[in-house]
């Protein structure tokens, strides 16, 4: 599905955009779905916070759902779990499978940053660091709603110190636009990040939502010693 020049670059550069992955009538499946976790007709409240760490549970800012193929298992027979595993499996072997997959969405004139972050700091420290997320675009992703930007070269060195924002928001680090490079994607379009890739994304301001589709895979072997831990990322809200 990716050229091996496609793999070095990942491997070299730690981000890796793959444009078109989705069809238009796949995108539009996606799409309605996705409104359905967004509108509450799917009851995700569970697994749903504001990962802008905002107390006003009234007007969220960037809505982020948990595991929404757990409250809908036919997500994991479709393109996206299906082509995306695919991919993982080129990038960083054949032992590479799903470990959790999530929403993330910026609303309308929110205008409110996802900070700069590693996504291995969320995580318990694994022997094994091979872990690979793909950021789905379901919305056209501009710089002025909040398209993701990624640190090259970012995975080779340590995971730097985060701390947290705001009531339970998201973690953050050091980062710069300066030596980072934007990712704009059409729907359907992607960019597979490594788990060390320091990322991060703006604000939403303008009058549309930007939704994205998030996929995460390591090696089989760390999700069962993540899950022999009680690490599953639910993310599942006690109250
Ligand atoms: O969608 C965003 O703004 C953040 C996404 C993110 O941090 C991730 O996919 O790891």
């Amino acid at each position: 599905m990716i050229s091996v020049e496609q793999q070095q670059f990942f491997e070299k550069e730690g981000y890796l955009m793959v444009n078109n992955l989705l069809s238009k009538e796949e995108v539009s499946y996606y799409s309605d779905l996705y409104n359905s976790f967004l509108n509450n007709t799917i009851d995700a409240s569970k697994y749903r916070s504001d990962l802008s760490g905002s107390d006003n549970l009234s007007q969220e800012k960037i809505t982020q759902i948990m595991v929404p193929s757990k409250l809908v298992p036919e997500l994991l027979e479709k393109p996206i779990h299906k082509r995306v595993n695919q991919i993982a499996k080129q990038l960083l072997g054949e032992d590479i499978e799903l470990d959790f997959d999530m929403l993330i969405d910026k609303a309308p004139y929110t205008n409110t940053i996802t900070p700069w972050h590693q996504d291995a700091a969320y995580w318990i420290n694994m022997p094994d660091k091979r872990a690979v997320s793909c950021w789905m675009a379901i919305d056209k992703a501009t710089l002025n709603n909040g398209c993701m930007w990624y640190t090259p070269k970012s995975h080779l060195k340590p995971t730097l110190k985060h701390e947290q924002t705001g009531n339970k928001g998201a973690l953050k680090c050091e980062g710069r636009e300066e030596n980072s490079v934007f990712a704009e994607l059409e729907p359907g379009s992607c960019v597979f990040h490594h788990g060390n890739t320091l990322h991060y994304s703006r604000g939403n301001s303008t009058n549309a939502h930007r939704r994205a589709f998030i996929t995460n895979f390591r090696p089989e072997e760390m999700i069962a010693l993540e899950r022999s831990q009680g690490y599953d990322h639910t993310g599942e809200r006690k109250n």
